[in-house]
């Protein structure tokens, strides 16, 4: 794919890059999506299982889907374009990635900047006193795990209802608010207040580029939308961008 001057110029001129991330850049990892043709929540409501309502209902199916969910993310591996994030990273000066995903694959990848705004499905929390508990199983069966303040531990993920992450959320405002241009790659733009991260940079002045299989509710606003798999087309930009810089 050739990508029109203007955007590889953006990039290449950019002294501070921002990323929003969604499921989509993991898909080609192996890990569900939530929407879309195979998405998770295709079958499942997400309010019933990603939820306090539901936790609080059902905990051990809960947690039995997050254990599920564990099993199946903990071999996954980092794609092209998490690792393509992850030298994007080392040629900008600043470069800072606000992900959705629970699954850790950026950090994997080797990024350092990344800022989980719906935690990490890796990480149990203490859902009273918000310890951080790790060597606990939800195995299918087993009494709910304790935290020595007797509160039960919960997958330290931010489910629907709960704030996100007060700092990570805030210091994403500010990167994107502060960024030259921001991507916006793999996700359906609908959960909030993640959502708001591309528009908070374009209302910033930020050149804002979206990388998606499919059109979203973002993609009337960006300045530029790139439709296909991220595996594919964000190697492909950045490689433009390189030659561009090298040249
Ligand atoms: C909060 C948990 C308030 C962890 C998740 C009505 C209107 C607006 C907002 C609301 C509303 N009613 C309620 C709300 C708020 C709600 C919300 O936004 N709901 C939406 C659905 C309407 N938000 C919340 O509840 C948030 N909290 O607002 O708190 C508050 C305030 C004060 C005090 C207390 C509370 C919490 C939101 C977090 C919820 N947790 N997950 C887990 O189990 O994973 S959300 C879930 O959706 C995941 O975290 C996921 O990351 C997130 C977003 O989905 P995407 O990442 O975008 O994934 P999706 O599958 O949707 O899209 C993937 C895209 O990739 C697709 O477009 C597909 O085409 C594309 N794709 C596929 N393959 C590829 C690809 N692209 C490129 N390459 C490929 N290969
Ligand atoms: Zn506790």
């Amino acid at each position: 794919m050739d990508f029109p001057k203007n955007v590889i110029e953006q990039l290449a001129a950019a002294k501070r890059v921002a990323v929003l991330t969604g499921a989509g850049i993991s898909a080609e990892s192996g890990v569900a999506t939530f929407r879309g043709k195979d998405g998770i929540w295709n079958k499942l409501k997400p309010e019933e299982l990603a939820s306090m309502d539901a936790f609080l209902k059902n905990p051990s199916m809960v947690l039995e889907w997050y254990d599920y969910r564990r099993k199946l993310i903990i071999d996954v591996k980092p794609n092209n374009a998490h690792t393509t994030l992850a030298e994007m990273e080392a040629r900008y000066p600043y470069f800072a990635i606000s992900t959705q995903n629970i699954d850790g694959l950026h950090r994997k990848a080797g990024s350092q900047n990344v800022f989980e705004l719906h935690g990490n499905i890796l990480r149990n929390r203490c859902n009273e006193c918000g310890a951080i508990i790790d060597d606990v199983e939800f195995a299918k069966g087993s009494p709910l795990p304790r935290c020595t303040c007797n509160g039960i531990v919960r997958p330290d993920v931010v489910w629907f209802g709960e704030m996100l992450p007060v700092e990570i959320l805030e210091t994403s405002y500010e990167k994107a608010a502060q960024a030259d241009v921001y991507l916006s790659v793999g996700t359906s733009a609908v959960v909030y207040p993640a959502a708001q991260l591309p528009m908070a940079a374009k209302q910033n002045g930020a050149f804002v580029i979206e990388i998606n299989l499919e059109p979203t509710p973002l993609s009337p606003y960006v300045d530029a939308s790139f439709f296909g798999k991220a595996g594919d087309v964000l190697p492909q930009l950045w490689r433009q961008v390189k030659e561009r810089l090298d040249a």
